[in-house]
């Protein structure tokens, strides 16, 4: 599969377009990018993209991206195409309609993906799965709302191009992308680095409980329920704590625990150090990259964080 393009075929009328539960800004642009993309050049198709309910500051990727959370009943698609979800069980919105069709796509980015499509592109050394969509797209067949959403992607996987993920491919993606005349500046501030005051006070009060073993530079904090409760956030609102506790300097690996509706806890995972956390998180079934992945877990979250705790070198590895 060279272009995505490809894959549209004579008889493929209907695409469902999935990316991963609890979405991030690499899931719903890379979603959102693919569905604007084949909008644009192929406008005889019907399109879905699935998505669950996005974070506050990527919503505006909903404008004139016609959502759906679920397929009908006996709704079928011609072809399905995966974006960012590392595995088939990670698969959000739109689940079903991928399991039961036989023409799929996997597009992502994840070293633990296993390319479960009938055609697949993993690119485990790619920023994003927007970079590895990118390259799927013809450039100047990319408009301005794929521009947008491709950006947006970028932006959220690479920290705003911090991360060690970024290549002198991924800044000439984004080069490429400011060309169209998107608002960079303010899609990294709407979207990345803006939040509410409601969640900056949260954050504060996880990051004052927070626990820090300075033999192996961890950090954990915890988030039950009752505190959500407390300031009437819900865990899709909690996305951006992890990146914070990750700025404190004594902490080379950051453990962030949080609580759900059904009393299930998610874990994120960081790393500043040569500690890889996919490995870690996949050890509780979850995975990701080397310096950012994440698990669930049922249980108690101050034991699960003493068991990773003995997995860390002294030292907290080096930096
Ligand atoms: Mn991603």
């Amino acid at each position: 599969m060279n272009n995505i393009l490809d894959c549209i075929t004579g008889g493929i009328r209907n695409v469902g377009i999935v990316g991963h539960v609890n979405p991030d800004g690499d899931c719903a642009g890379s979603v959102a990018a693919c569905y604007h993309y084949l909008r644009d050049n192929v406008p005889s198709l019907h399109i879905v993209p699935f998505l669950q309910e996005l974070p506050y500051g990527i919503r505006f990727l909903e404008e004139d991206l016609p959502i759906r959370r679920d397929a009908g009943e006996g709704e079928k698609f011609d072809l399905m195409i995966s974006l960012d979800a590392a595995s088939v069980e990670r698969i959000g919105a739109g689940k079903a309609a991928f399991l039961s069709c036989e023409n799929t796509v996997c597009i992502d980015h994840h070293a633990t993906c296993p390319g479960f499509g009938k055609e697949n592109l993993v690119l485990p050394g790619a920023s994003s799965a927007c970079e590895v969509l990118y390259g799927l797209l013809t450039r100047d067949r990319i408009g301005y709302s794929c521009a947008v959403s491709l950006y947006t992607g970028i932006i959220h996987d690479t920290g705003a191009l911090r991360f060690d993920n970024v290549s002198p491919k991924t800044v000439l993606i984004v080069s490429d992308l400011i060309a169209k005349g998107i608002p960079f500046t303010r899609i990294i501030e709407e979207s990345f680095t803006e939040k509410a005051l409601v969640e900056m006070k949260i954050t504060g009060e996880i990051i004052k409980n927070s626990v820090l073993d300075e033999d192996r530079h961890f950090l954990y904090g915890v988030c039950p329920l009752e505190m959500q409760q407390r300031y009437g956030l819900t865990p899709v609102e909690l996305g951006g704590v992890v990146a914070e506790m990750n700025e404190v300097r004594e902490a080379r690996v950051v453990l962030f625990m949080y609580q759900f509706e059904d009393g299930s806890w998610k874990g994120s995972l960081r790393s500043k150090s040569d500690v890889d956390v996919s490995a870690i998180a996949v050890r509780y079934g979850g995975g990701g990259h080397v310096r950012a992945a994440g698990f669930s877990f049922q249980g108690d979250p101050e034991e699960t964080a003493a068991e990773i705790l003995q997995l860390l070198p002294t030292g907290g590895g080096r930096k």
